[in-house]
């Protein structure tokens, strides 16, 4: 098979050329060819069964150890000019990137298949969407663009008809960490990443493609790619509202798009209702409201703390049809991991019998892959062309002290500096040390493919756009207490305060006014039916001191990007400070 579209012809051909391909499988998407991939993969080893009665339809993959999740040192943007790509980017000149590359991907593929994935990121119909291509050597990447994206013959011709897609190339290579580079060409629209493949660095129309390489397109097109989640909430009176949260890897977004209310919530009529769970792109509608849609078709999910409490809708979701990525499992073979349950494992994510003296059992960034469709509070508006309107964009990260549960911005500039300012421990999603405090502007430090100053202006710039703006909040729910323990009970609490952050859009409830923005007053957060009243008064505090410090350090982090930092930024955050002097 080949395609209608010369130009996409010429560049698999060249590619297969230039990687001594053994064969070219043009991918279209089908049931048998998913069935024949899998097979394939599990004869080779790529893939295991898992509990056929228990979990039907279900495979786990254990990747190389050394290769369990995204590489940031290695994830370099290259635009012509260094100063496009920014202080929050590595950057390498594109020929110099090119060169290197393409020595890598040189006779790589030799003796493999090369498969060419046509997909199309958001409803298949929908203006907003954005089609690429990638070219893979790993059938694991091939079912798991299944999951996550439109692939195959849809795609395919769309992308015919429109005559251009976003260009990734893609091997594992000899997944040597060493020989491992994920690259983007924003302005060549294309990706090449080599040596990898972890999701991140190997999905390509994930965080590459929607987020990086598409941020870049955004700011020249007028909308905002960001790694939010969509979530609606349905109140017992019918009304439906919807909002999108920018929360770091592992921080929380799966969890709060498909939350189960709280048992009083569920009995009064509330409904929640899942849109997306890590990307979200943003346009200004003709009416002046944001509207968002959903580029992804699944999730890519943090297995470890999933459970029949912390996310039942997850596991319900998790018996059938889904990929398990560096899970443990138990002596029936069922996929386990830590926080699900109390059933000890018999073998840890290498295969080997589990011995709690070789650390947890599952990988702390193991991963579950399935289709969003399967998810109990799917949500039909994932297919809508036009998007969902955006009532509220909340920022959250996750932080010890300081933060608290719930703040409201002043208005769209101010929310643009608390985005930009967002603090948050590291987590397993990425390699490196975790649980370091650092600055992740609108959760996409890792993810924006140009300058952050020019990021942040083009927000601003979005904002004067809209007429109806959305609301903008930040929450905290990883607060500590002196033992180290969560103060606030989260997971499906966490609809009380997005009930408060509702009642704000629809101004019936005030708060109170402080130095750094509007929190609720503490008997507006609605506590019934919660077995433990947590410690409100920290939740909720705002401590002079620490925040004079905390606005000190914002300022030094945005003197970071120069002069390129917007002026409106640099005033709010002025204003802020001289209401604490
Ligand atoms: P990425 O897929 O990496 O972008 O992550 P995500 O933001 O979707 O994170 P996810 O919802 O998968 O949560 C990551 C971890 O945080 C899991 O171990 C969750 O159990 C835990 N978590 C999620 N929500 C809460 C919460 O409200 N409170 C607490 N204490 N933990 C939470
Ligand atoms: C993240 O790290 O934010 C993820 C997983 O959502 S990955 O697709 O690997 O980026
Ligand atoms: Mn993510």
């Amino acid at each position: 098979m080949t395609s209608k579209l010369a130009a996409l012809n010429e560049w698999v051909d060249q590619v297969a050329a230039h990687t001594r391909a053994a064969r070219v499988h043009w991918c279209d998407g089908s049931d048998a060819e998913n069935r024949r991939l899998i097979e394939q993969m599990l004869e080779t080893g790529d893939l295991h069964t898992l509990n056929d009665e228990t979990h039907p339809n279900c495979f786990l993959h254990r990747s190389d150890p050394s290769d369990v999740a995204r590489v940031e040192h290695l994830t370099f943007v290259c635009t012509e000019r260094e100063d496009d790509a920014g202080p929050n980017n590595n950057w390498m000149a594109p020929a110099e990137a090119h060169a290197l590359m393409n020595g890598l991907f040189s006779g790589c593929m030799a003796g493999r298949t090369l498969y060419v994935v046509p997909y199309c990121m958001g409803p298949i119909d929908s203006p907003l969407s954005r089609c690429g291509v990638e070219i893979t050597d790993s059938p694991y990447v091939v079912v798991n663009m299944r999951l996550m994206t439109r692939m195959g013959q849809a795609a395919l011709e769309r992308i015919e008809s429109e005559g251009h897609f976003v260009k990734g190339l893609h091997s594992t290579g000899e997944l040597d960490p060493d020989r491992r580079y994920i690259m983007h060409f924003p302005e060549e629209l294309s990706i090449q990443s080599y040596g990898s493949g972890y999701g991140g660095n190997a999905l390509l129309g994930k965080k590459c493609h929607a987020l990086r390489i598409a941020s870049y397109q955004a700011r020249t097109e007028g909308w905002l790619a960001e790694h939010m989640l969509i979530v609606g909430i349905e109140s017992p009176d019918g009304e439906g509202r919807y909002i999108a949260a920018a929360f770091p890897s592992a921080c929380g977004k799966t969890n709060l798009a498909m939350l189960v209310p709280p048992q009083a919530y569920r009995e009064a009529g509330w409904k929640v209702w899942t849109v997306g769970d890590d990307i979200c792109w943003l346009h200004p509608g003709e009416d002046g409201r944001l509207y968002a849609i959903n580029p992804e078709a699944g999730f890519f999910g943090v297995a470890p703390g999933t459970s029949k409490k912390t996310n039942p809708n997850a596991l319900a979701m998790l018996d059938r049809d889904a990929i398990f990525t560096n899970v443990a499992v138990t002596d029936d073979n069922q996929p386990w991991w830590e926080g699900l349950d109390d059933r000890i494992p018999a073998r840890d994510w290498q295969g080997r019998d589990f011995d709690p003296k070789n650390g947890p059992a599952a990988h702390p960034n193991s991963r579950f892959t399935v289709s969003i469709k399967r998810c109990p509070s799917y949500s039909d508006q994932a297919e809508s062309q036009t998007g969902v309107p955006i009532d509220a964009i909340v920022f959250g990260g996750r932080r010890a002290g300081l933060a608290p549960l719930v703040m409201e911005a002043h208005d769209w500039n101010h929310g643009v500096l608390v985005g930009g300012a967002m603090a948050s421990e590291t987590t397993a999603a990425a390699t490196g040390q975790v649980g370091v405090v650092r600055r992740d502007p609108m959760a996409m430090k890792p993810f924006c493919g140009y300058h952050f100053a020019d990021y942040w202006a083009h927000w601003l710039k979005v904002g004067e756009k809209l007429t109806q703006p959305p609301k903008i909040f930040q929450v905290n729910w990883f607060r500590r207490d002196d033992q180290g323990g969560f103060i606030w009970p989260g997971f499906s609490e966490n609809l009380r305060v997005l009930e408060w952050i509702l009642k704000r859009c629809r101004g019936e409830v005030s708060g109170r006014e402080t130095p750094v923005g509007r929190l609720p007053e503490q008997d507006e957060i609605n506590l019934d039916g919660l077995a433990e009243r947590p410690d409100m008064a920290t939740l909720l505090a705002v401590d002079p001191a620490e925040w004079r410090q905390e606005l000190a350090d914002i300022e030094t982090f945005l003197g970071e990007f120069g002069t390129r930092v917007p002026e409106p930024m640099k005033a709010e955050l002025a204003r802020i400070r001289t209401n604490f002097s």
